[in-house]
Order: C-alpha cells, then sequence, then structure tokens
C-alpha cells in the first residue's frame, strides 16, 4: 500500500494562506482566529498536496526537463469534506494521470487524493497540469484525456459579466505566497527567472488562482470543485479583474490582467456548493 505524505496545519498555516492570497487585515473571518467565523478560503486545498512525494521523477517523462521552463499549466480542485478544517492532519497519494506531448512543451498532468489521517476521509482531489517548455516532440499522444470536470473547459456567455472585481497584488504577493509551501526559486529569485525567460520573479499560479477563487466565494458562496487554465503570466504588484458569469449552479470566469489587457486565467469554472454552508 502507498504511503502518502503527511501535512499537517494549524491556524497560523490558515492565516498566512489567506494573506498570501490577499486578505486584509480588516478581513477579520481570513486573518483573526478568535472571529466566530474563522475560516480558510476554499483554494487552500491545493496546498495540502503541493508537495507530495511523487513516485516518479520528470527527467523519466520527458525528454530535456530543466526545472525553469516548467510552469504551471492547469489546476482543478475538488472539495470532498466541508466545512474545510482550520487545523488537521492529512495524508496526500500523488498518481501520473497522463503526459502530452505539444511539439514544444511537454504537459505532465498529476492526481492526488488528500486524506484524514486519522478518519480517512476524503477531503481534497486536486490534478495538475505544467506546461514544460522544450521538453516535447518525444512522441507521445498530442491530447489528453477527457475526465469530465476536471478536464472541463468552461465558455463565457456572450452577454457582459454578471459580477467583476478588481485587487490589486502587492509586490511582496509572492514573497508572502511562498511561504505556503511553493518555494520555486521562479518567484523569488531574479537570476532563475531570467533563465526562464522572466526579467522580474512571476507570481504563482496558484496564488492568482487563489484570488480569483476568493473572487468568486465572496461573490457567490463556496464552491465545491474549480478549475483553471493559467493563460498568462503575472507580475507582483500588478492588477487582476475577475469576471464571473452565473449559469445555474455553476460560475464561470477569467482573470484578466488590467495593465496589459491580457487574460491570466481563461475557461475557468466553478461548481456552486448551494444552501447553506457553513464555510
Ligand atoms: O499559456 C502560456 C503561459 O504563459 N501561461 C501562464 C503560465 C503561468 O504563469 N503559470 C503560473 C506561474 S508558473 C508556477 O506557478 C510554477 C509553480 O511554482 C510550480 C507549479 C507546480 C504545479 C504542480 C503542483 C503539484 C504557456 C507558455 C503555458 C503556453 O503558451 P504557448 O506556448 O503560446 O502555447 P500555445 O501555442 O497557446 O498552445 C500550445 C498547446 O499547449 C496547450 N496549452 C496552452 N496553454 C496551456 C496549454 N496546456 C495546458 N496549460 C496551459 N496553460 C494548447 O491548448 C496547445 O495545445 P493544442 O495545440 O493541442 O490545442
Amino acid at each position: 500500500k502507498a504511503e502518502g505524505t503527511p501535512f499537517d496545519y494549524t491556524q497560523r498555516d490558515v492565516i498566512l494562506y489567506n494573506l498570501g492570497i490577499g486578505a486584509k487585515r480588516t478581513d477579520l473571518p481570513y486573518v483573526y482566529e478568535n472571529d466566530d467565523n474563522f475560516q480558510v478560503l476554499p483554494t487552500f486545498g491545493v496546498i495540502p498536496p503541493f508537495n507530495a512525494v511523487a513516485p516518479w521523477s520528470f527527467n523519466d517523462i520527458v525528454p530535456n526537463f530543466s526545472p525553469m521552463m516548467l510552469l504551471h499549466g492547469e489546476q482543478y480542485l475538488e472539495i470532498r469534506k466541508f466545512p474545510i478544517p482550520t487545523e488537521a492532519k492529512l495524508l496526500s497519494y500523488p498518481k501520473l494521470v497522463e503526459v502530452v506531448d505539444k511539439g514544444a512543451a511537454g504537459v505532465v498532468v498529476s492526481g492526488t487524493v488528500t486524506k484524514d489521517a486519522n478518519s480517512g476521509e476524503d477531503v481534497f482531489y486536486n490534478e495538475s497540469t505544467v506546461f514544460i517548455r522544450g521538453s516535447g516532440g518525444f512522441g507521445g499522444p498530442k491530447k489528453g484525456g477527457d475526465r469530465g470536470a476536471a478536464t472541463a473547459v468552461h465558455t463565457p456567455p456572450k452577454r457582459n459579466p454578471d459580477a467583476v472585481v478588481e485587487e490589486k497584488t502587492t509586490e511582496e504577493q509572492a514573497a508572502i505566497y511562498r511561504l505556503s509551501g511553493d518555494y520555486n526559486p521562479l518567484h523569488i529569485d531574479p537570476e532563475f527567472s531570467k533563465v526562464g525567460g522572466f526579467k522580474v520573479p512571476i507570481l504563482h499560479g496558484l496564488c492568482f488562482f487563489g484570488i480569483s477563487g476568493k473572487h468568486v466565494v465572496q461573490t457567490y458562496g463556496p464552491f465545491k470543485n474549480i478549475k483553471v487554465r493559467f493563460a498568462g503570466t503575472v507580475l507582483p504588484g500588478q492588477t487582476l479583474i475577475t469576471e464571473m458569469w452565473k449559469t445555474g449552479n455553476k460560475v464561470v470566469f477569467q482573470t484578466k490582467v488590467k495593465e496589459t489587457g491580457k487574460l491570466c486565467i481563461s475557461g475557468a469554472g466553478a461548481e456552486l456548493l448551494g444552501g447553506k454552508s457553513a464555510l
């Protein structure tokens, strides 16, 4: 039986995560453990599996692997237990889902179940897609599989968005976000990011995913799953504009960088939990 990678967290980790995705000192439910409604933003579900030990190595599955050329391509998160605990001991079990050949790039998808270490109950399921520039052309399949909500591409309706939320990130956004567990130097070390093709260290995909997810929660309430494609990079300090369309129980959304007008999240959607939630 595979051994899970442990992730134990406390209220302190919850507050640090919430701050990393832009919670303000006045957002007491996000930053104050004694608030009656103290909670973790639901996109926290991507954190426990982040450093889970994978039973494969990139060097074994794609050619010319370089960590400097790796970008986060897509993310799917399913929350399987509500309310999300504000402290817990969890175990994550990563699996390789697929390796796709995009010619100039290799695309690797992993899927990770995260369980409560005491009860054995599922808490989160994640699928993460990484886009590795220069690691394609190995003769693999050109398209990935259809796994329902995990691979859905959500198309915004033609009408104007039903809701728009704008939020400026801070210059320190990546420096704070990384303390939740993604210490990739691409987001802090200019020497490293330069080799990857970026003059300035770029923001973590999962940081602007979290900020956009927060916009969805604050507008429509909690969701049971969320899927995004990282369509463009974001620099710390830039302003994010999340455009949302409510279609039934689903929120279709996309996020733009205000300063450039370019999409950083596209084809995204979240399925709402609905009803009264304890979140
Ligand atoms: O879309 C381009 C881009 O720059 N996106 C933004 C990437 C980004 O900023 N990511 C976040 C920051 S990096 C990060 O956070 C790393 C982190 O520290 C570690 C992650 C670890 C996660 C694991 C957790 C366990 C780019 C460069 C990705 C693609 O642009 P192009 O090269 O111009 O590609 P394009 O010609 O448009 O398309 C080629 C084929 O690839 C598919 N594709 C495009 N964007 C994709 C993608 N696939 C997955 N994810 C994406 N984001 C296209 O569909 C196309 O395929 P096909 O021809 O079959 O349609």
